[in-house]
């Protein structure tokens, strides 16, 4: 294969290649090796590929008509690492899946339903579904409308996404060692996964305050931090389930500190040696349920709103994004949604 149809897309605050499956090999290998070139990896730069130079900017979606019951596309992801030979299917990605409904509807595997039309989506990595809602007016995907999220500049049309039984996603349980905290190299940390393998600690347990910009956890003045990081990411990844994490995305570090601007938490996370310029979809929702589980390392700093629908605003480096959980009498969270935006960029051929 030397080229392939490509749509490049901003899914919330990601971007990346979506690919229907038939428009790639089959072979993994060779799918990998082609993906590689395509973005320019390995080298931080992408100088010789379409990657961004950025772990969110370096990303893929491979969609086909699905043959599930009442499910219409199955959507993998797929991380193209930017300084390694190396593509991961290990973690699910919700800013991409943002784009998925609109992609599957411009690939013509959805029709149209109205005004709006719910797309059913199974997430390949980790085996379960989300609907996202897409603006149609007339049959055909809009993409300009009056919602924002933060991290993207403007307004564009609103694509909500719904997520159900996100529980355990990649580990099995929600808390993968049945605690609400495990005391990691020295630090308590809760081992978590409600859609996303995350490890949540608290900032000052490991010398940062929860409040810093992306260019200041990544400068040098915070190696020392970033070092703690990684060791106990590496112990955490068996506990959670996950084996030997060196090489792979997961779990993403998240550390948290009280909210300062009206919200529930403030995190700050690395996915899992960048920092995230604002936080994973899936990532904050994980977050979120972190802030409802008694005695975790999130709790005590969370500032939690009543009732059985709760909307937790988390607090990044870009601002904030709103989950809205559904909890049930018992403090289980149910179902989780959150709002996105989308963009078509580009509809072409993309060469190797
Ligand atoms: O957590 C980055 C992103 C993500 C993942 C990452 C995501 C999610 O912002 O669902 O969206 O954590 O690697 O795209």
């Amino acid at each position: 294969m030397t080229s392939a149809p490509v749509m490049w897309m901003r899914g919330g605050t990601s971007k990346g290649a979506y690919f229907l499956a038939g428009d790639l090999p089959d072979d993994t290998a060779r799918r990998d090796a082609f993906l590689l070139r395509i973005m320019g990896s390995p080298d931080p730069r992408q100088i010789d590929g379409m990657g961004g130079a950025d772990p969110l900017t370096s990303k893929v979606a491979v969609v086909r008509k699905s043959d599930r019951a009442g499910v219409d596309v199955d959507y993998l992801f797929l991380q193209v690492f930017v300084d390694e030979a190396r593509v991961s299917d290990q973690q699910n990605c919700g800013n991409i899946l943002a784009g998925i409904g609109p992609f599957a509807i411009e690939r013509g595997l959805v029709t149209p339903t109205g005004e709006e039309t719910r797309v059913s989506i199974y997430m390949e990595n980790t085996g379960q579904m989300a609907i996202a809602t897409v603006q149609t007016p007339g049959g055909a995907v809009s993409y300009s409308g009056s919602a924002s999220i933060d991290g993207v500049p403007g307004t564009h049309a609103p694509v909500p996404i719904e997520f159900r039984d996100t529980a355990g996603s990649s580990c099995g349980a929600l808390l993968p060692t049945g605690n609400p905290v495990d005391v990691v190299e020295g630090v308590p940390c809760t081992l978590i996964d409600n859609g996303m393998p995350c490890v949540v600690m608290k900032a000052q347990d490991v010398g940062a305050t929860g409040y810093e910009s992306r260019d200041e956890l990544e400068s040098d003045a915070y190696a020392e931090v970033r070092q703690r990081i990684e060791e106990i990411r590496i112990a955490a990844g068996p506990m959670m389930n996950l084996g030997d994490v060196a090489e792979k995305s997961v779990p993403k570090m998240t550390l948290v500190a009280p909210p300062k601007h009206g919200g529930a938490i403030s995190a700050r996370v690395f996915i899992p040696h960048r920092a995230h310029a604002s936080i994973g979809v899936l990532g904050a929702v994980t977050t979120a349920t972190a802030c409802l589980v008694k005695g975790s390392a999130a709790a005590d700093c969370a500032d939690i709103p009543a009732g059985n629908t709760k909307t937790l605003s988390v607090e990044h480096p870009s601002g904030e994004t709103s989950c809205v959980l559904e909890v049930d009498d018992a403090g289980q969270v149910k179902s989780s949604a959150l709002l996105r935006t989308a963009r078509k960029l580009m509809d072409g051929i993309v060469y190797e």
